[in-house]
């Protein structure tokens, strides 16, 4: 069977490391071999791009310069995991993805959509998630879970108004298609958010949940 390409995303502290956990389990107690990765990040080369991309600085980053890091993490996390897990026929499972750079590189940091789109197809070709959880809540409470949990990180640092932006993105992208998007209501409790997860894995990929 042909490995399935499944992200999780959000906006900060909405739970996506903490579901990713439970959602890794139910795929593996189905007898499905799962890789767990992230971005930007999932390999030794990723992650250093991710420490550069994500370290506070005082000298100001430019878009641009945040954007082809992204993808050039990416291209690497493509080329020396994700795409050989796949081919293996593993289940990749991945902590955020090219949504998340259209939602914070183009709607926090107003980078044009069509310049996202066009990395998005170099760098992919046509590889793109066959399932993607949006967990979702308002801003506030997902920066007030994730601020009580560690020191800000150079995204984390930014305005509410940002987190809207990057928001609205994805509640744009996921209507847009409702195919490939499971919008979750990460509000309620971790229990009740991974009883949808378990709602959404039983419809969209058949699996039972027992
Ligand atoms: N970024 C980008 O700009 N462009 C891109 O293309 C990509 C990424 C790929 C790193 O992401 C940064 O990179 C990110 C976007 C940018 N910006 N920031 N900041 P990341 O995914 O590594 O970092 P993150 O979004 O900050 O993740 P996070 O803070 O670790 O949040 P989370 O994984 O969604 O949440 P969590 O750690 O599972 O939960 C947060 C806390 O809430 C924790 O204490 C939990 O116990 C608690 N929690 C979780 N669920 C619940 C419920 N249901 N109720 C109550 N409490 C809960």
């Amino acid at each position: 069977m042909k490995g399935q390409f499944i992200t999780l995303e959000g906006v900060e502290g909405v739970g996506k490391s903490s579901n990713l956990a439970h959602i890794k389990a139910r795929l593996e107690a189905s007898g499905l071999r799962v890789i767990e990765t992230r971005e930007p990040g999932g390999t030794e080369m990723a992650e250093e791009i991710r420490a550069l991309l994500l370290r506070p600085r005082s000298e100001s980053v430019s878009e641009m310069a945040e954007l082809l890091l992204m993808f050039a993490a990416r291209a690497q996390h493509l080329y020396a995991l994700i795409q050989p897990a796949l081919d293996a026929g593993h289940w990749v499972l991945c902590d955020r993805f090219t949504d998340a750079t259209f939602a914070y590189q183009g709607g926090g940091r107003g980078v044009p959509m069509e310049w996202i789109a066009t990395l998005e197809s170099m760098v992919q070709q046509t590889l793109r998630p066959d399932l993607t959880f949006l967990l979702d809540l308002p801003v506030e409470i997902g920066l007030d879970r994730a601020r009580k949990r560690s020191d800000f990180d150079r995204f984390e640092a930014e305005k509410v108004q940002f987190f809207e932006a990057v928001r609205k993105v994805y509640l744009q992208r996921a209507a847009a298609e409702p195919s490939r998007f499971a919008i979750i209501d990460a509000s309620p409790s971790l229990e009740k958010v991974q009883q949808q997860i378990d709602i959404m894995l039983q419809q969209r990929l058949g699996l039972v949940v027992t």
